[in-house]
């Protein structure tokens, strides 16, 4: 964030660090934070008290935080424009979430799609699952943020922070900006490559799911041509019917910038065979520099370490500012 852009729009987005970034989450959410960094003044977080809402290694958790701040780095994330911090390292984050919990019906939480689907998958649910959107509000409305780029299964959290927003500014008066959800065009919903009927997920661990930004370009290869398919023969646009070869056009798509039409045009006449080699081709040669950046900067692990310092220490007055006006509005602070 530089000072000539404090005119700029605000746009704030986050990823947890559950597990490997996919392709999804660049797809969905990074590759259109770099492509957009220039006309925005931008904070990119990683959420680590998200991660926190499902079972996760202490070590591991530690370590993926900074690897997520590192994939931002390297898939092209310009700090001139961008500050890029760790959730937990703002304490006002979590003091906000109380907050906002005080004006949030349990309704509204239980109705989430997310919550339902994680929910489902624990045997004992943590309050931390249910309150999940609580502090993602939190997060954005902190920052004073107008836009939160974001995949399309992130809309219905976004909804529900604008419904926190409207609700405390009734009750308390004008104390939060209200923001606006951006979604792709391409890939804002990138599914699993063994099951396109399903989301691909940075934590399921199961074989061939999902394309990592980190996997090695024979891997990436192996999963891409193992793909599920179809028995139609026919490379179309078509979720209901032929949702696997829909999935890989639609990367392909997402990837490479193209319009549905010069896809479709491109892969006339051509088998599935074909369509799986140009998608891998294409994954590969995006990925490949993201991973040589990657390599090179996790080669000193004191860089990222700084970064995250001068980004938490660069936006910490604006959350504390926001924080202290709710305070005051609700009649805890002077
Ligand atoms: N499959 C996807 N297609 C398009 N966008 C996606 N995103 C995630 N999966 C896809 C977008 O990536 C950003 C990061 O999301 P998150 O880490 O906060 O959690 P998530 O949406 O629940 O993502 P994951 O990868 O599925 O994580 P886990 O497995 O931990 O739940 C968001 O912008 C999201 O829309």
């Amino acid at each position: 964030m530089t000072d000539n852009q404090s005119t700029k729009k605000r746009v704030f987005s986050g990823i947890q660090p559950s597990g490997n970034l996919t392709i999804g989450n660049y797809l969905g959410a990074i590759k259109n934070w770099v492509a957009e960094q220039h006309n925005y003044d931008n904070i990119f977080c990683v959420v680590d008290l998200h991660a926190l809402t499902v079972p996760q290694d202490p070590q591991v958790l530690f370590q993926k935080t900074r690897e997520v701040a590192l994939l931002y780095l390297a898939c092209g994330i310009d700090l001139e424009h961008c500050a890029i911090f760790v959730q937990s390292d703002i304490t006002a984050h979590s003091e906000l979430t109380w907050l906002l919990n005080t004006v949030t019906p349990v309704g509204w939480l239980e109705r989430m799609t997310q919550y339902k689907d994680k929910s489902a998958k624990q045997e004992s649910i943590g309050t931390g699952l249910l309150d999940y959107p609580v502090l993602m509000a939190a997060d954005i409305i902190l920052y004073d943020t107008h836009y939160v780029p974001v995949g399309e299964d992130q809309k219905q959290h976004l909804e529900l922070t604008r419904d926190i927003v409207l609700r405390f500014n009734s009750l308390y008066g004008d104390t939060f900006v209200l923001p606006e959800v951006l979604i792709p065009k391409a890939g804002a919903r990138v599914k699993g490559l063994d099951d396109p009927t399903a989301k691909m997920s940075k934590s399921s661990d199961k074989q061939g799911h999902a394309l990592h930004l980190l996997d090695p370009p024979k891997v990436l290869r192996k999963s891409i041509m193992r793909a599920t398919t179809d028995s139609e023969n026919r490379i179309a646009f078509d979720p209901e019917k032929q949702a696997g070869v829909t999935n890989l056009l639609t990367i392909y798509q997402a990837i490479t910038n193209m319009s549905e039409e010069a896809v479709l045009n491109e892969f006339d006449g051509e088998g599935y065979g074909t369509l799986k080699k140009r998608v891998a081709e294409a994954v590969i040669e995006t990925l490949e520099p993201i991973q040589k950046r990657y390599h090179e900067m996790a080669a000193d692990p004191a860089y990222i370490e700084q970064i995250l310092k001068e980004g938490a220490d660069r936006i910490r007055p604006l959350a504390e500012h926001r924080l202290y006006v709710a305070q005051k509005n609700m009649g805890i602070r002077k």
